[in-house]
This record gives C-alpha cells, structure tokens and sequence, in this order.
C-alpha cells in the first residue's frame, strides 16, 4: 500500500485539503527530508493563521510533586517522603495567584502529582481557591491522568468530577497525560497509570460538558514512527467526534534525573520533524504549540517556520521540565517572546486560553470576541 505513495501524491493531498493517511505518515516520517516537510507544513500553517503567531501571559502551579506513580520519564514526582516532596497551602495557593494578578496573566495552568493522601475535595479545592481569589483569571488544570485518578478515588463518573471541578472555577483541561497511547509502549514508560482509552474517554466528556482542552504526545524515547502516526491518528479521530481540541502540542523528552537518562534528548532535527508531521496530519487542529520551555526559545522560533503557530506563554515557575534538565529560563518576557517572533518574520498576537484576541494595557487586559479560529 505504500508503495504507491510519494511525495507527489502527499503533495496533491495537501494542496487539495485532503486527509492524508496513516500510511502517508509514516512515509513522512520515513522518507521525507526535513526542508520539503517543512514547506508542506508551513504551507498548511500559513492557510489557516497567516504570520500570526500567538503566545499568552500565563503562570504555572504544580500544586504538589508527591505522586503514587512512578512515570519512568519523569524527574518531577516526589515519594511521600522524600526531601524534596512539598505541598501547597491555600496560603501559597493566594500567593501564586495574587503574583499572577500583578502580572497581567490570563491563564494559571495547574498539574502536579498525584498524592497518596490527598482526597479528591482538596483537589477542588485548588481550583475554588485560585478562582475565589481572582475570578478573571482563567484556569487551565489537571490532566486526563489526574481526572482519571479522582474518578478512581471517588468512584464517580468523569462526568461529575468535571463538574465538580467546573462548579469550583475550572475553564479547561490541559494536554497532558496523553504520553503516546500504544499500550505496549505505555507499559514501558508509565504502567498503571491511566490507559489511552480513559484518556481519550475522559477528553470526550469534557468536550461534551463544554469544557475544550489540548492534547499532547510525549516523543523522543522507545516509541517508534507507527507510535507516533497511530497516537496521532487517535487525536484526530476524537476531534472528528467532538471538535473539542484546540491546541496540540508535541513535548520532547527531557531525559535528566529520570529512570530513562540513558537515552538523549530529541535532536533539533526530531523536534522539527515532529512538528511538521504533525501540522500535516492534524487536519481538525486549529493550533499546533511550539512549547518553547522544553524545546529552547532557538528551535520554538524556528519551528514557527516548520507548522507551529503558538510558542504557549511566558511561563512563570515551570518545574517539570526544569527537574528534567531544560535549561531554558523559567519564564520569558512578553518583549523577549515578540523579539522571537517578529525575528522568524511572523507577527505576534496575545490570546487567551480559549483563542481570543487581548487587547492589554500593562497589567490590565480584556479580551476581544470573536474566539481566533482559522
Ligand atoms: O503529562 C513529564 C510531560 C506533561 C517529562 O495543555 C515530560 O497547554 C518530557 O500537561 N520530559 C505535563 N516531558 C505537561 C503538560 C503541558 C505542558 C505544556 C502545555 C500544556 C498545555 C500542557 O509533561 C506530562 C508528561 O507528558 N513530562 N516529564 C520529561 N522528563
Ligand atoms: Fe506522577 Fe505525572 Fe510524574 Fe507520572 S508524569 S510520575 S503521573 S507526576
């Protein structure tokens, strides 16, 4: 079946707006060299955004590092024990948003770990804390793994944990979790926890709840190019169901202080290769994220040229990739991220979690309908 593929016909496709294959994926990843995927993706980028290359103001909380499990990629997580192990107070939680306030964010993104002793109240509680202290700011928070393990911790249905959480301030889900869905390679880097089809499943009813979310792919370790083509071609057939993505965003392996450390960190090669395939596969995303924290503010900027519209935000107190090695800083300014962006010839636009233009004035914002979809 293959065989009767090349570049000409992925070529026709793309020019057509034709889905292209499982097959023609995996021939991209095979046989492609990195400059033609990278003017086809360019090319689909450029249709849908023009040079628009969108960012927001946005702050991190990790709320807690202690987690049950024991993702072998990840440097994060904290036994209960540990020295390192913390947990933040409603104090701290304040504290967080107050800082946030002051500095014009639009977004919190919550994840963290998974605490042994946690219930699922303080959880809510998180999201009730940060909204009952500032109820403008938007509040990106926990992954499918974290929705799945409430709904293990409660018994109840992902429906009604996502409406606790919306009730207490919740405005979407993030990406993460998503890792790469292939069972087999799943069992390699993270047993136990949440399988592909509850993150799918619980991605499906937060989209029917209203709530959008992003998807994510974790690359660069054991899996190999089908794992890649086969998580991609997942995402896809859910957006079909539910139109309820907005953003994917591939996140490179960090290997440092984790129990994989002897394999490397992607190549910038790898990184812009997968975010042209990427662009080119997802035909039902509006964004594809260049997240600059994990690939470095040299290769986000460029691969504004290789599919990517989005570099995320300024990123305020980033820790999961920074206990993994990034040695990116912990947060970029707003005139560091349009220097980045007007340099790769593309033209910065501020928006908001859900895509809608804001319009600011240093600390104070407000945003524009309507939502920015190409
Ligand atoms: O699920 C953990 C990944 C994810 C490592 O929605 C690692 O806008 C690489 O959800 N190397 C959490 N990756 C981060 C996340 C996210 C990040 C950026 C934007 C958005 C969004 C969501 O980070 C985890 C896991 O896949 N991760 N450790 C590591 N060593
Ligand atoms: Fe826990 Fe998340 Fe780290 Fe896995 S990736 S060990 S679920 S904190």
């Amino acid at each position: 079946m293959t065989n009767s593929i090349t570049i000409d016909t992925i070529r026709q496709k793309v020019n057509a707006g034709e889905r292209l294959t499982f097959e023609d994926g995996l021939f991209l990843e095979q046989e492609v060299d990195l400059l033609t995927l990278g003017s086809l993706a360019h090319q689909v980028r450029t249709a849908r955004h023009g040079n628009a290359a969108y960012y927001n103001t946005n702050i991190h909380l990790n709320p807690t590092n202690v987690c049950v499990y024991r993702c072998k990629f990840c440097a994060f997580r904290s036994d209960l024990k540990d020295d390192k192990a913390y947990v933040f107070s409603d104090e701290m939680i304040r504290d967080r948003v107050l800082e946030a306030k002051s500095q014009g964010a639009t977004e919190i993104h919550v994840v963290g770990g998974l605490h042994h002793l946690k219930k699922f109240d303080w959880y809510v509680d998180v999201v009730r804390v940060i909204h009952e202290t500032w109820p403008e700011i938007h509040i990106k928070a926990w992954t499918g793994v974290e929705i799945s393990w409430f709904a293990h911790l409660t018994k109840k249905p992902y429906e009604w944990i996502l409406q606790q959480m919306i009730d207490a301030g919740l405005g979407s889900l993030p990406g993460g979790g998503a890792e790469i869905f292939d069972e087999q390679v799943r069992s390699q880097i993270c047993e136990h926890k949440a399988d592909a089809q509850s993150w799918l499943d619980i991605h499906r009813a937060a989209h029917q709840l209203g709530l959008r979310s992003n998807a994510t792919m974790l690359y660069g370790h054991v899996e190999e190019a089908h794992h890649r083509i086969d998580h991609l071609c997942k995402l896809r057939d859910l957006q079909d169901e539910t139109h309820g993505f907005q953003t994917f965003i591939p996140l490179a392996f960090h290997p440092e202080n984790t129990k994989m450390d002897n394999i490397s960190k992607p190549t910038g090669h790898q990184d812009l290769k997968t975010i042209a395939i990427s662009r080119l596969m997802l035909d039902n995303f509006d964004h594809i994220k260049a997240y600059w924290i994990m690939l470095g503010e040299q290769t986000a900027q460029v691969a504004l040229g290789f599919g990517a519209d989005d570099l995320d935000g300024t990123v305020v107190h980033e820790l999961i990739y920074h206990d993994a090695g990034a040695k990116t800083p912990e947060g970029l300014s707003v005139t560091k991220l349009h220097s980045l962006i007007r340099e790769a010839g593309c033209e910065p636009v501020e928006r908001d979690t859900l895509y809608r233009r804001v319009i600011r004035n240093g600390a104070e914002w407000k945003v524009e309908e309507p939502i920015l979809i190409a």
